[in-house]
């Protein structure tokens, strides 16, 4: 490549792998052709076709999770952001560096209001920050400069860039080396009074752990407060990223509903949120309070962009935690060969099976919640969750993971409804021989769905309400649908079959899908 001649789309992908982007999880269309061009001249960036934009928007997402390094998209102008938007929502929800780059017409095209002329730039504010690329020359400075508020900000930035400006002449990128933004350090201050806080409260302080206060330091150091003052630990509702497992102490998610939610935090005389956001009710239900927390409890030690794990480690210090052993928590019990497949027994069986160093990507209320409280004993892993509520993201988390760490086993424990959302994601892991084994609970229904009918005072269901929560007619038979995807595929109804089929799927290379019958 002749550095002399570069277009806009060479300086563009040129600046990106400058910027540490390795990877690029695309389906372009006419305007993005010339980028497409260039991801063949410009050495360093790996190109993955995503067969439905909300498949690359949530690999972009599994893949920083993992590596802590933003990934780039490529998507067609505003229709293909729009499709790719839900998981761009939920990539926002769990502060991932997102390199989001959009085609639009030539500029001097726009005026004609051809018919995919859309408001890209008003689409791209719903989820970051947005940098229109007005011409050629500022085409690698705009994007290194997004990159970096990607990570400083820990979100989705979108570049735009009009297809006249891709083939133009263009600035070469700085060659600047490559430091992402250290998470901002918590003062001093905060610290000291958040440690007077909680000895005070006793057992009726709590830790509610988010960002990277689930790492295994941060967890640790939250262990050692724990021990010293009596406080209780738990995790957010829905972490972007959680190490579990491998003798952490049994840090549980704070529950979804909020009547639990609020009985636990109703006790507490100091709630210290550390890398999260405080805690609010999912939903809005009569008569429940949405702040979860009781007025004056709340102490807010590290938020999302802040660095929690030191915080947390400072705190110990502070508090003269020691490092005392405390019993790692007991080895998930397996359940009986012969026993009928529900999602409590599910999580028992994954929890005991896994391997040690997985990734596990969870969505679903029905295998997810009890995988996860069956997997406090089990070898260390790490679990990324649906962090936005945008369901479509498990599959596509999973396949970003499992190519940001080639070498680790990656388990998608994804329920039904949520899965056929983005299903296509099965293809390009077929294709990138990607190591993910999909475990789908296939209940045929959108479950917490009849959960949520119940609580709005609905006994029984009508034909409509059951028409709408029922996948069941016709009933979706996911091992064709794996296999037409060219994904291997096998059905378990029993705990023996369960296991034999996860045995042989994580000890072969590429992706497997077992139909779990629930
Ligand atoms: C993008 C989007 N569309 C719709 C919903 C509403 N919704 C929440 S859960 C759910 C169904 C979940 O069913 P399934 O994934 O099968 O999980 P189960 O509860 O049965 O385990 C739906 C449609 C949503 N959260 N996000």
């Amino acid at each position: 490549m002749s550095e002399r001649c570069l277009t806009g789309a060479e300086a563009l992908v040129l600046a990106a792998a400058n910027a540490g982007v390795r990877t690029c999880f695309a389906n372009p269309g006419t305007t993005e052709m010339p980028l497409v061009a260039a991801l063949d001249r410009v050495p360093g960036v790996r190109a993955v076709l995503g067969l439905h934009e909300n498949v690359c928007t949530g690999a972009a997402d599994g893949y920083a999770r993992i590596t802590g390094q933003a990934a780039m998209t490529l998507l067609h102008l505003g229709p293909g952001l729009a499709n790719g938007l839900a998981n761009l929502h939920n990539a926002r929800r769990a502060n991932t560096p997102v390199l989001n780059v959009i085609g639009d017409h030539a500029s001097w095209h726009l005026p004609y209001d051809a018919p995919l002329t859309s408001d890209i730039a008003a689409l791209a504010a719903t989820v970051g920050t947005v940098y229109p690329v007005g011409t050629a020359l500022s085409a690698a400075s705009l994007t290194r400069r997004a990159i970096e508020d990607a990570h400083r900000l820990r979100g989705v930035a979108t570049v735009i860039v009009p297809a006249d400006h891709q083939q133009a002449p263009a600035a070469l990128p700085a060659r600047d080396p490559w430091r992402p933004a250290a998470l901002a350090q918590v003062e001093a201050e905060r610290i000291d009074a958040l440690a007077a806080r909680l000895r005070e409260a006793g057992p009726k302080g709590l830790l509610l752990l988010g960002g990277n206060a689930l790492s295994r330091a941060g967890q640790l150091a939250a262990l050692r407060i724990s021990t010293a003052t009596g406080a209780a630990l738990y995790a957010e509702t829905f972490p972007a990223r959680a190490e579990r497992g491998g003798g952490l102490p049994d840090v549980d998610r704070l529950p979804y509903f909020p009547e639990v939610a609020l009985a636990l935090l109703a006790d507490m005389d100091a709630v210290a949120v550390a890398g999260a956001e405080p805690p609010i009710a999912y939903f809005g239900y009569e008569d429940v309070p949405s702040v979860l927390t009781r007025p004056g409890t709340l102490v807010q030690l590290a938020r999302p962009h802040e660095d929690a794990e030191a915080a947390l480690l400072a705190l110990a210090d502070r508090i003269g935690g020691d490092d005392v052993p405390v019993p790692a928590p007991a080895a998930p019990e397996p359940p009986g060969d012969g026993e009928a497949l529900t999602g409590p027994i599910v999580g028992r069986a994954v929890a005991a099976a896994l391997p040690e160093g997985t990734i596990v990507s969870v969505e679903g209320g029905t295998c997810g919640y009890p995988f996860y409280s069956a997997s406090s004993g089990a070898a260390a892993h790490t679990v990324l969750t649906n962090t936005g509520g945008a369901i479509g993201q498990g599959l596509p988390c999973a396949l970003g993971a499992a190519l940001a760490a080639p070498d680790r086993p990656v388990i998608a424990l994804q329920s039904d409804g949520s899965g056929l959302y983005t299903a296509q994601a099965l293809w390009t892991m077929a294709r990138e021989r990607a190591n993910v084994t999909v475990l789908v609970a296939a209940n045929h229904t959108y479950g917490v769905l009849r959960t949520e009918l119940a609580r709005h005072g609905n006994a029984e269901f009508g034909p409509q309400a059951t028409a709408l929560t029922s996948l069941a007619d016709p009933q979706l038979d996911w091992v064709a649908l794996a296999q037409g995807f060219g994904v291997p595929a096998a059905r378990a109804t029993t705990v023996r079959e369960l296991r034999g089929s996860l045995t042989d799927a994580l000890a072969a290379d590429g992706p497997h899908l077992i139909e779990m019958a629930l």
